[in-house]
């Protein structure tokens, strides 16, 4: 009969989607229509306050790719709406998802052009922090970019590295990729430092914290040196990687046999995400910084 999947598990948090109603490759129906005017306000008041910190804040990438797949305060999104502007634009399209999904199925929809988005939405109570990725953070952090065609190449082939990562057992180094670029990477831009990660982006204080603060160190974005540095989960980064353009991480991403690099790095501990080596091409020391 059919296999049912577990709910993944990620430390001792117990996720809290409905996971028996997803089938083997984790996707589940959306039913829009079962969201009560309570759910639909907590979109309306987190995209409200987000939207107003991205013309200062984010890559203007953003709010092309909200203004382009028609997302706003209104409601929350239907996926079904959204992927009909989406798919012509990139090939793209968001599947829905219970929560957290196993990595293996994570990948194998990225390689696919699926993009994964949790069906729920957080509570009043967790407007400004909670551990897993609810609709909020996976749609407005994440989809926006996926109307951009150079950041969505990336977003293909980095689902296709992590299934030849599984292989060299490096996966623990391309989330390290994941976080540092996809969750929480910062763009150099004419007008300044601006932020294109989702963690970032569907966070009140860390979008202003990311671009601004004088507390956490930020250094060119360069691949290997990304790989071997660890990330907190916790509280707001320490490190973040800025990249010069959509392009250079396309690049980085695609043209790069991650093999070699994997086992140069093998799995040794990770540099702290305080700490500042010689060789990193510095764009602003912080406060947090270790010499
Ligand atoms: N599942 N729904 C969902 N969203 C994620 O961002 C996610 C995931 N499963 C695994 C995963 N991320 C990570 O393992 C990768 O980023 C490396
Ligand atoms: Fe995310």
């Amino acid at each position: 009969m059919g296999r049912t999947p577990s709910a993944p598990t990620r430390g001792r948090l117990a996720l809290r989607g409905a996971y028996d109603q997803a089938g083997s490759d984790y996707t589940v129906e959306q039913r829009w229509d079962e969201y009560s005017a309570a759910e639909h306000g907590i979109w309306r008041t987190l995209f409200t306050r987000q939207r107003a910190l991205l013309d200062r804040y984010a890559a203007s990438e953003v709010a092309a790719g909200l203004a382009s797949l028609g997302i706003d305060s209104d409601a929350i999104p239907r996926f079904s709406a959204v992927n009909a502007l989406l798919k012509p634009v990139t090939g793209w399209r968001i599947v829905a998802v219970p929560g957290l999904i196993p990595e293996d199925q994570f990948f194998a929809h990225l390689a696919a052009c699926n993009f994964p988005v949790s069906v729920w939405i957080r509570e009043p109570h967790e407007l400004d922090y909670l551990a897993e990725p609810d609709l909020f953070h996976d749609f407005f952090g994440h989809v926006p970019l996926l109307a951009n065609p150079v950041f969505a190449r990336f977003m293909q082939a980095y689902g296709a590295a992590g299934q030849k990562a599984r292989a060299h057992n490096a996966v623990h180094l391309l989330a390290r990729v994941y976080w540092y670029t996809v969750e929480f990477g910062l763009l150099q831009t004419g007008a300044g430092l601006r932020a294109y990660g989702a963690g970032i982006l569907s966070s009140k204080g860390e979008t202003p914290y990311a671009v601004d603060s004088a507390e956490p160190n930020r250094v060119a974005f360069d691949l290997e040196r990304v790989m071997r540095t660890d990330y907190r989960i916790d509280s707001f980064q320490r490190m973040y990687f800025v990249i010069e353009s959509f392009e250079q991480l396309f690049r980085a991403g695609y043209d790069t046999d991650f093999g070699p690099l994997y086992d140069r790095i093998g799995d040794g501990p990770g540099i702290a995400p305080e700490v500042l080596l010689a060789a990193d091409r510095v764009v602003t020391r912080g406060s947090v910084g270790v010499a």
